[in-house]
């Protein structure tokens, strides 16, 4: 492989960030996905980064013999091994723990609305704690514009709810209750995987979110109460 086509394909890379659908994490709908997807970009690029540092380090000991050699090969492991690894991991890191702090359910001046996501061998059961008269739906109805905690809990084994447009993902556990706020920005449809493998028919555990505007959404609510 020649350089050229080295170059071309580090080019073509970041157009895979125009990789959309339904379950695209690089395609947030929401606050909280779009956080993690800046933190993917950066966790990329600075992998890159260091990609093109290891890399020409090796290019140049090969193209140019003796290169480095003016160096102890103590200093070598010192500096590139574990000072500039440590640099490199520990900014990684301080930014990952501060975006995920932020994505916590921490009190807000209004309550959230609060629906519970329950996982059974293979499928989401979802209820409404705030509007107690709607039975259960198999899909998940939330107000768009504005966070939304989800309860989730799980009858059987352990599951993990994911809706990658609107947030990252938690895990279901029985008989313990995780709560995660996701946010979708516009109404609309969006999907949702379980992401913990839960058994042979674990890829049908699929779900689909509608997110209504705030005024259809009480609506709906009271149309399902009624029913
Ligand atoms: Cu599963």
């Amino acid at each position: 492989m020649n350089v050229r086509s080295i170059l071309s394909m580090l080019v073509s890379i970041p157009a895979l960030g125009g990789c959309a659908g339904s379950l695209s994490a690089l395609d947030p709908a929401g606050p909280a996905a779009a956080a993690v997807a800046t933190l993917w970009w950066v966790m990329f690029w600075a992998a890159v980064v260091l990609f093109v540092l290891v890399g020409g380090l090796l290019w140049f000991v090969w193209k140019r013999p003796g290169f480095g050699a003016s160096m102890t090969p103590m200093r070598w492991i010192i500096w590139g091994g574990l000072v500039m690894p440590g640099i490199l991991l520990t900014a990684l890191v301080s930014y990952a723990l501060f975006i995920g702090e932020r994505l916590l359910p921490h009190g807000l001046a209004q309550t959230p609305t609060r629906v519970v996501a329950h996982g059974v061998q293979w499928q989401w059961q979802f209820s409404y704690p705030d509007a107690a008269d709607v039975k259960g739906t198999p899909i998940l109805h939330i107000p768009a514009g504005e966070p939304v905690d989800v309860i989730v809990t799980s009858g059987d084994v352990i599951h993990s709810f994911w809706v990658p447009r609107l947030a990252g993902k938690i895990d279901a556990i029985p008989g313990h209750e995780n709560t995660i706020r996701i946010q979708a920005d516009r109404p609309g449809t969006y999907r949702g995987v379980c992401a913990e493998f839960c058994g042979s028919a674990h890829t049908d555990m699929r779900f689909t979110i509608e997110a209504h505007d705030r005024a259809a959404f009480d609506t709906l609510m009271r149309e399902l109460s009624d029913g």
